[in-house]
């Protein structure tokens, strides 16, 4: 029995800047479930948002509904407990868990519409497939942060072929994102494949004798050059055989780094795809002119570097002939009750440059935020 894993197909996404993108992760699923398998799996985050538009779930059933073909495979849905709650056949199953980016606190979520269309929602089940074998998995949609720890303890003990989950995993996530990422060794023991959703970009790794597999996603949403620069791909598994396939025909992204205009002009006018790409432009650039510039041949976005922003931000208050104790004094003022002291803090750091900036910002993040005065004799 072979399983197509694809994760993040982010449907609903849009960015008023290109209206054209809100196509790129329908034609995403579609792609991806043109690859052949037995049965489908999905990660998380099939939808970039909790409550989609009607249109757009419409839209996604038909695509899955019309790749759902091939023989019959009896389903059979338990809760973690081993209670029995369904039991139906269908071709080519598709079954997914909810990410974070589609799931509800209150009013359950779109999964349990879905299901009444015939999707398998395997959040806290197991799905037991029959076929030419017999193929368990095991589901874990994403939980919050603080409640995460407590719910993975429902899920000690309990066994199956594959475990498919939307949540960080420590030692694969960067610390940078700040989200809490749960050690490897809390997830159940035994399973062939932990297949994962969340993470934007391909990994296969094996932590504390469990193996990892996260396609990442299906399509370009977040700007982040780990994400964007990676190829799309799904993971097609049979028996302990991993397979990695490439999704051609899809939108590219591309990180450039330009000092002026006709610097970005000369790079981005390199990349030769067929599908106009996504091109961060990394550099202090003007981005009207360089979007009108390329109009139709690529979707482009400036990121100003972040030392040229500090320096232009402290050009602008020298000219505007600012004390900067002026600064501070306005600042809190306007901030009344809510000034704390750590906001003068960052406020400096911020004009001292960026690495002061960041390393004020690091230690709040690790809680001990520094006094102004050991900020200042340090
Ligand atoms: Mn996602």
């Amino acid at each position: 029995m072979r399983a197509l894993f694809l994760s993040d197909t982010h449907i609903g996404f849009r960015d008023r800047n290109y209206p054209e993108r809100k196509e790129d992760p329908f034609l995403g699923l579609e792609k991806a479930l043109e690859i052949d398998s037995d049965v489908i799996l999905h990660g998380g985050d099939l939808f970039d948002v909790p409550k989609p538009f009607y249109d757009d779930i419409a839209r996604t059933l038909d695509i899955i509904k019309k790749h759902q073909k091939g023989e019959e495979i009896e389903v059979t849905i338990e809760s973690l407990e081993g209670e029995t709650l369904n039991s139906f056949k269908e071709r080519r199953p598709f079954i997914a868990v909810h990410g974070n980016h589609d799931w509800n606190l209150r009013g359950g979520n779109v999964y349990h519409v879905l299901e009444r269309a015939g999707i398998v929602y395997a959040h806290r089940r197991k799905v037991i497939l029959e076929g030419d074998e017999t193929l368990e998995v095991v589901g874990m949609g994403w939980i919050p942060d603080r409640y995460v720890i407590k719910v993975m303890e429902d899920y000690r003990g309990i066994e199956g072929d594959l475990f498919l989950f939307h949540q960080p995993v420590e030692g694969l996530y960067p610390e940078i994102y700040g989200e809490k990422a749960v050690p490897p060794s809390l997830f159940p023991k035994g399973f062939r494949f932990y297949l994962g959703g969340h993470l934007h970009w391909i990994v296969d790794r094996i932590l504390e004798g469990r193996r990892f597999l996260i396609p990442g996603s299906t399509t370009i949403t977040t700007l982040k050059a780990d994400e964007i620069t990676k190829p799309r791909v799904v993971y097609l598994l049979e028996k302990n055989n991993v397979d990695r396939v490439e999704l051609k025909g899809l939108r590219r992204a591309y990180v450039v780094e330009a000092s002026d205009f006709s610097m970005a002009v000369e790079k981005i006018s390199q990349i030769r795809d067929s599908v106009p790409p996504v091109v961060k432009v990394v550099g202090n650039v003007e981005e009207k002119q360089l979007r009108d510039y390329f109009r139709g041949r690529a979707l482009i976005y400036v990121k100003p570097v972040v030392g040229e922003e500090m320096r232009s931000f402290k050009e602008h208050i020298s000219r505007i002939n600012i004390d900067e104790e002026d600064v501070f004094n306005i600042f809190k003022e306007k901030m009344g009750d809510r000034w704390e002291p750590w906001m003068e803090e960052f406020l400096r750091g911020a004009m001292e440059g960026e690495e002061e900036a960041m390393e004020v910002i690091r230690s709040l993040r690790e809680n001990k935020p520094r006094t102004v005065t050991d900020w200042f004799s340090s």
